[in-house]
């Protein structure tokens, strides 16, 4: 028996030097450790063994035994390690591989400029209030002193969804709806599509957008005014900006201006943006009309307001040279993606 063990032992090594993966070593445990393994089959035979001899017997198997059963363990824990590696291995990225090419989206340049501009006044303590493109009679006209039959409301400007129904031609009717629902003091601008039936060319569209802004308060001036534009147009395109005021009218402010900037293409010089004066016309702007106050329900012997308004297409156009506006609309990815600012 000690002779049939040594030969198990000596085959079991040579075996166990040739194995390389688990099923090699399931399959060698099997032979050897199995039910009807080589061992347990030779460790069964003991029992035909004159008693004296078992123990010594029993000894020599179990040492065989746990001497290959060690030996397995150590090759077991070698090959799942190999097998690891092989795993990692196969499943390695390269980071350095370039990407696949995914096209990611950019922002409209008038939605570029309207953020611009909103982070210059929401800076200054404004809030950024919005409302909707139709609009009821009462709020795009009727409060903001465009009575019935003024020029201003003529069905050529305008388009009619009802007869008390329109869409909005500013965004002054959200200032109105803010006048009639919120107390002073209020600082507010509304950004936002507006509509006038007007003719598609290179500096008109029926849909544009336009930006307006609205101060309540009880001391508020013409010069509030006049720095709050000033600041505004010196952040927005540099330090060398002056904001012009020119009388003007409208109905919703007395008194009114129009308001010039130092041209943002020749800084002053004269060009042919500005045709040679060196200012470009950017903003309507006024103190707010006192029946208009009184209409939206804010006292007008306590309160004063100043209001101004800007199209943003315009200024669209003159920050980054566009002399067609109806580039802005046509939706060209490729004219489109040129503004990305980031
Ligand atoms: C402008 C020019 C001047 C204006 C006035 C008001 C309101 F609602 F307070 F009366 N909102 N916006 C205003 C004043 C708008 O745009 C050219």
């Amino acid at each position: 028996m000690e002779e049939q063990l040594r030969q198990i032992q000596e085959e079991a090594d040579r075996q166990l030097a040739g194995v390389t993966d688990q099923a090699g070593l399931d399959a060698l445990r099997l032979k050897l450790l199995g039910k009807k393994g080589e061992l347990t089959l030779l460790r069964r035979s003991m029992g035909s063994l004159p008693a004296e001899e078992r123990p010594r017997a029993g000894q020599m198997i179990n040492a065989v035994c746990n001497d290959i059963t060690e030996k397995m363990d150590a090759l077991g824990a070698k090959i799942k390690k190999q097998e690891q590696a092989k795993k990692l291995e196969r499943e390695s990225i390269d980071v350095t591989e370039p990407r696949k090419h995914t096209p990611i989206g950019c922002q409209h340049p008038v939605s570029l400029v309207q953020d611009q501009i909103l982070k210059v006044f929401t800076g200054m303590g404004f809030d950024v209030v919005e409302g909707p493109e139709v609009e009821l009679d009462l709020f795009n006209f009727e409060l903001l002193n465009l009575p019935k039959n003024h020029p201003a409301r003529d069905a050529q400007d305008t388009f009619y969804i009802e007869d008390n129904i329109v869409l909005r031609t500013h965004t002054s009717p959200v200032q109105a709806r803010t006048m009639t629902s919120r107390k002073p003091p209020i600082r507010i601008v509304c950004p936002g599509r507006v509509y006038r039936a007007d003719e598609v060319d290179a500096t008109h569209s029926p849909v544009f957008h336009q930006m307006e802004g609205l101060v309540i308060d009880e001391d508020v001036t013409m010069s509030d005014l006049k720095g709050t534009l000033d600041a505004f147009a010196r952040e927005l395109y540099g330090e060398d900006m002056r904001t012009r005021f020119r009388p003007s009218f409208f109905p919703f402010t007395e008194p009114s201006a129009e308001v010039d900037l130092t041209c943002v293409n020749c800084h002053g010089k004269g060009c042919r943006v500005c045709k040679g004066t060196g200012w470009i016309e950017v903003l309507g702007a006024g103190m707010v009309n006192p029946k208009v106050l009184d209409m939206c329900g804010i006292d007008s012997k306590k309160y004063r307001g100043f209001a101004f308004g800007m199209g943003l297409e315009r200024l669209v156009m003159l920050r980054y040279g566009i002399t067609d506006m109806r580039a802005l609309y046509e939706g060209d990815v490729r004219f489109l993606s040129q503004f990305r600012e980031d």
